[in-house]
C-alpha cells in the first residue's frame, strides 16, 4: 500500500536531513560506537556446554556499527538548501499521480516550515522533516469528515431509516463495498436492507443477492431493467415498515459521458432524499478518479468519498488529493476483496501508512 509514495517522501526525508547534517557538521560526525551480541547460533551451543569452533568469529559476534549523529552547530535551512530537493519531491508527486493544486500545496507548506527553520544540536534533523511532512498532509486532509455512526444515531432517534446511496463509474466496487459496509455496521447492532437499485447491468441484482445471502441480510428488488429510484423508494418503505436502521442503495456504474444515466442518478437522488450520497472511487485510477470524482460531484453534490482498490495501490496519488481537489472528505478505504477489508480513513491513518508503517 502507498509503496512509491513511501519511499518518495523517505528519500525526501533523508535528503534534506543529509543535507543539515552535512552543513551541521563541526568536523567529526558524532560517535561510531560497535556494539558485540552473541548470536543465536551460539547461545544454542553454550547451552549444550559446548561452543563450536568452525563458527568464525564474525560468524558468532554480531558487529553492530552504529554511527550515532549529531549537529555539531546550529543549522538554518535557506532556500537555496531546501529548493532543488523539493524541486524533485514536486516533480516526483505529480508522476505518482498526486494532483497538481495538492502537490503545489505540500511544497509550498514545506518551503514555509522548512525556509529559515533553525535546528539546533539537539534535535534531530530527520525528524523535523518528518514533522514538516506530516503537517503538510495533515493540511490537505483537513476537510471536515462525516461520522455515519453519528448519522445514523440521528436518524435512529427520529425513528427513520438512514439512506445511503453509493455511486461511481462502472466496476470501482460499488457492490463489493455496499457489502463490506454491511458487515461492518452489523458487527455495530445496526440492522440494514440493501436496496438492488442497479436495474441496468446484467446479474448485477443476483450478484446483490449472493452477497445478501452470504452476510445475511435483506436485498429489496425488482425485475431487471426496473426504475432504480422506485426499488431504492420501496426498500426505504420496508425499512420504515419494519424499523430498520439502515438502507444501503445499490446503483449502476456509469460513465459521466453518458447523459442518460446521469440523468437517472440525479432523478434517484430527488425522489429517494438519501441521507447520504457517497462516491466509489478506483485508487488505482489516480488522477482519473479524481476527474470523475469532479463529474460526480457536480451531478449529485455527494457528501464524501470511499476509495477502492487502496491494497494494490503504490502510488497513492488518489488517496492523497480526492478530498482536498473534491472537498469532500475520504470516509473509508477498500483494501481488499474480503467483507472485512474496509477501514475507516483518518488524517493520523494516512499519516501511520506513510510513515510508521513497516509491514506493508
Ligand atoms: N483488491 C481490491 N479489490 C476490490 C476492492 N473493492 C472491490 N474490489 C474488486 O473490484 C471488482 C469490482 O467490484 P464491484 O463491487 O462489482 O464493482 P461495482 O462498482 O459494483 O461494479 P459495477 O456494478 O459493474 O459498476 C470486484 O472484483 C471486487 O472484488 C478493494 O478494496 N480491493
Ligand atoms: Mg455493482
Amino acid at each position: 500500500m502507498f509503496k512509491s509514495l513511501k519511499e518518495k517522501l523517505n528519500r525526501t526525508v533523508s535528503k534534506l536531513s543529509e543535507m543539515v547534517y552535512s552543513k551541521g557538521s563541526s568536523g567529526n560526525i558524532g560517535d561510531t560506537t560497535v556494539e558485540e551480541k552473541k548470536t543465536d547460533s551460539l547461545t544454542e551451543n553454550s547451552e549444550k556446554g559446548e561452543v563450536d569452533k568452525s563458527i568464525g568469529f564474525f560468524d558468532r559476534f554480531k558487529i553492530t556499527k552504529t554511527i550515532k549523529r549529531a549537529l555539531g552547530k546550529e543549522v538554518v535551512l535557506t532556500e537555496e538548501d531546501v529548493e532543488e530537493v523539493l524541486e524533485e519531491l514536486e516533480l516526483e508527486l505529480l508522476e505518482g499521480d498526486v494532483a497538481y493544486e495538492v502537490t503545489e500545496k505540500l511544497i509550498q507548506s514545506l518551503r514555509d516550515q522548512l525556509i529559515g527553520r533553525k535546528i539546533g544540536p539537539q534535535e534531530d534533523p530527520e525528524e523535523v522533516i518528518k514533522e514538516a511532512l506530516k503537517n503538510a498532509i495533515k493540511e490537505i486532509l483537513s476537510q471536515k469528515t462525516i461520522n455515519i455512526y453519528e448519522v445514523i444515531e440521528e436518524k435512529r432517534k427520529r425513528g427513520e431509516p438512514t439512506v445511503i446511496l453509493f455511486v461511481g463509474i462502472n466496476g470501482t466496487g460499488k457492490t463489493t463495498t455496499i457489502a463490506k459496509l454491511v458487515y461492518l455496521l452489523k458487527r455495530r447492532g445496526y440492522s440494514v436492507v440493501l436496496a438492488a437499485g442497479d436495474t441496468f447491468r446484467a446479474g448485477a441484482i443476483e450478484q446483490l443477492e449472493e452477497h445478501g445471502r452470504r452476510i445475511g441480510v435483506k436485498v429489496i428488488k425488482q425485475q431487471r431493467g426496473a426504475d432504480s429510484a422506485a426499488v431504492i423508494y420501496d426498500a426505504i418503505e420496508h425499512a420504515k415498515a419494519r424499523g430498520i436502521d439502515v438502507v444501503l442503495a445499490d446503483t449502476a456504474g456509469r460513465q459521466a459521458t453518458n447523459v442518460n444515466l446521469m440523468e437517472e442518478m440525479r432523478k434517484i437522488v430527488r425522489v429517494t432524499k438519501p441521507d447520504l450520497v457517497i462516491f466509489v472511487g478506483d485508487a488505482l485510477t489516480g488522477n482519473d478518479a479524481i476527474i470523475q470524482a469532479e463529474e460526480f460531484n457536480r451531478a449529485v453534490d455527494f457528501d464524501g468519498v470511499i476509495l477502492t482498490k487502496v491494497d494494490a495501490d503504490a502510488k497513492g496519488g488518489a488517496a492523497l488529493s480526492i478530498a482536498y481537489a473534491i472537498g469532500k472528505p475520504i470516509l473509508f478505504l477498500g483494501t481488499g476483496q474480503g467483507y472485512e477489508d474496509l477501514e475507516e480513513f483518518s488524517v493520523g491513518w494516512m499519516i501511520d501508512k506513510l510513515f510508521n508503517d513497516k509491514k506493508k
